[in-house]
């Protein structure tokens, strides 16, 4: 039995990572990652410069789920990237290095710093916060993705993944598979939050967080149909050299097994984690195993991608 999983040209002890933006906005948080049983980990999505983010409450726990607005809150690009060049000296597995610009030409500006670097790891371009008042979600939008993607892919040649907000019709992914199938990506991750949801405090009758009116990005256990969709939409539709990322309702053995049956290749866990802490990443590489075992399966290849159709 193992868990083992081939990404990139890099091989992992198993899927599990977490989700940006969850865990991982300081060094002491990105220790403990790293100190988990998680199988890979990912700093929080930077800005060029440091951000403080939205005002608080920003993000709240619910039973289902999560609803968030933290608005990008980061130490800058500087404190990641010297973080990942000191920890690749001593760490063999990859690491992977979000960036989420406030405009087309931040986001060239990181990646042109990214690819001048000594960095030997994975980059993820976040197309998709839904959370900066005024910025919509840029994969959304899907000429400024392709150009995006152009300009991109002109220089940049070390190993690349987008992070995709979750699409509701399927013609959205057919439209979107056909760009990013132009380009040399990676991954894709598919989902961000479910952007802009309202959650309501009964009682008080009042929004429950803060920015934007209460509006803010949903996570956890709402968003998991939605999230495979997504996984199992670009698997079908992706060149095969294209690997996927499932997040999005992942909090245990089940939800991963069905991520994985989806097509994805490594795992992200946001809520879960924020509710937890990093010793989830144990406990649910134990009940994947134990599904695999029920079933038979000695490693994933054994059934990733192999969900029937009726
Ligand atoms: O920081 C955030 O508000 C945030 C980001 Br950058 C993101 O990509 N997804 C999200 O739910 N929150």
């Amino acid at each position: 039995m193992t868990l083992e999983t081939t990404f990139a040209t890099f091989d992992f002890t198993n899927p599990f990572m977490n989700a940006s933006g969850v865990h991982c906005m300081t060094t002491d948080e990105l220790k403990e990652l790293e100190e988990s049983a998680a199988g890979a980990y990912i700093t929080k999505s930077a800005t060029l410069e440091k951000r403080a983010g939205n005002p608080s409450p920003r993000y709240i726990d619910l039973p289902l789920g999560s609803i968030n607005s933290m608005g990008l809150p980061n130490l800058g690009f500087e404190y990641y990237l010297d973080y990942v060049l000191e920890k690749q000296k001593s760490q063999t597995s990859p690491l992977f290095f979000s960036v989420a610009g406030m405009s087309p030409a931040e986001n060239l500006q990181m990646l042109t710093a990214i690819q001048e670097s000594d960095f030997t790891g994975i980059t993820e371009l976040n197309l998709s916060c839904p959370n900066v008042p005024g910025k919509p979600q840029l994969a959304y939008d899907f000429g400024a993705t392709q150009s995006l993607l152009e300009e991109v892919f002109a220089f940049f040649k070390k190993p690349l993944g987008v992070k995709l907000p979750p699409y509701f019709d399927l013609v959205h992914f057919d439209q979107m598979a056909e760009i990013l199938n132009q380009f040399p990506l990676t991954y894709v991750n598919s989902v961000n939050s479910i952007g802009n949801g309202l959650v309501i405090d009964t009682e008080a009758e009042a929004v429950v967080i803060k920015p934007k009116d209460g509006f803010g990005g949903i996570g956890g256990q709402y968003i998991k149909p939605t999230a495979l969709a997504n996984v199992r939409a670009f698997y079908t539709r992706l060149k095969p050299e294209i690997q996927i990322i499932g997040t999005g309702g992942i909090e245990n053995g089940q939800d991963a097994f069905e991520h994985l049956l989806c097509g994805a290749s490594m795992l992200q866990i946001g809520t879960a984690l924020q509710k937890e802490g990093p010793a989830i990443f144990e406990r649910i590489t134990q009940e994947l195993e134990a599904i695999m075992t029920a079933k038979g399966y000695h490693s994933i290849d054994d059934f990733r991608g192999k969900l029937k159709s009726l």
